[in-house]
């Protein structure tokens, strides 16, 4: 009973040790917006805002050298898309020329300003260790005339699993606690082997 409560306990710690999930926010000091004062950002918001005299069909705040780290996995944030009466537009996110995230917000035919609030998520995996373009963006959906939306992405941020450098000291009592099992186990299997080698003829 001890040994498997020891072996229980030990992979529970290795696992814990080997397997976390961490999340780091997206660094947004190497991005820089195109054209410069319609997508900029604000702390880690970034703000998106159409061309009001709708000359051009989109607008990003991208980095062109955004390095991946190999233990990435996922980069995920919230947004809020804001669209008035007669607006139709895209808010995106593209890696390269694939797009990752496209969300239609269409208020073509409203007659109230739209809001759009929701999250999103891109894999990264695919990308682990190289260097990428990553944007996000607004397209014009060409459909429409009016040119007055504007988009926030917040809450940006990569999760990443790799192994733990310092064991918090939850895992370090799971680990001792393991160790110590198969100690307890270690101890009591020798004591048998002494015993049945002592009582041989
Ligand atoms: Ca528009």
């Amino acid at each position: 009973m001890k040994r498997l409560s020891g072996l229980i306990m030990l992979c529970i710690s290795i696992s814990i040790c080997v397997n976390p999930v961490y999340g780091d926010s997206l660094s947004l000091s190497d991005f820089v917006g195109e054209p410069s004062h319609l997508a900029y950002s604000i702390g880690n918001t970034i703000t998106l805002e159409e061309d009001t005299s709708g000359n051009l069909g989109y607008i990003y705040f991208l980095n062109n050298n955004y390095y991946v780290t190999g233990d990435a996995i996922t980069l995920s944030f919230v947004y809020e898309f804001t669209l008035q009466p007669g607006d139709s537009d895209y808010l995106v996110a593209k890696i390269g020329n694939t797009y990752v995230t496209e969300i239609l917000g269409d208020n073509s035919f409203g007659s109230d300003e739209l809001i759009l609030p929701g999250s999103g998520s891109i894999d990264l995996t695919p990308y682990q260790g190289s260097t990428i373009s990553l944007a996000f963006g607004l397209e014009i959906d060409w459909a429409d005339l009016s040119y007055t939306s504007v988009a926030s992405l917040s809450n940006l941020e990569i999760t990443t699993s790799s192994i733990q450098p310092v064991p918090e000291p939850a895992t370090f009592l799971s680990l001792g606690l393991g160790l110590a099992g198969l100690a307890g186990f270690r101890r009591r299997y020798s004591r048998k082997k002494i015993t049945s080698r002592a009582s041989l003829p």
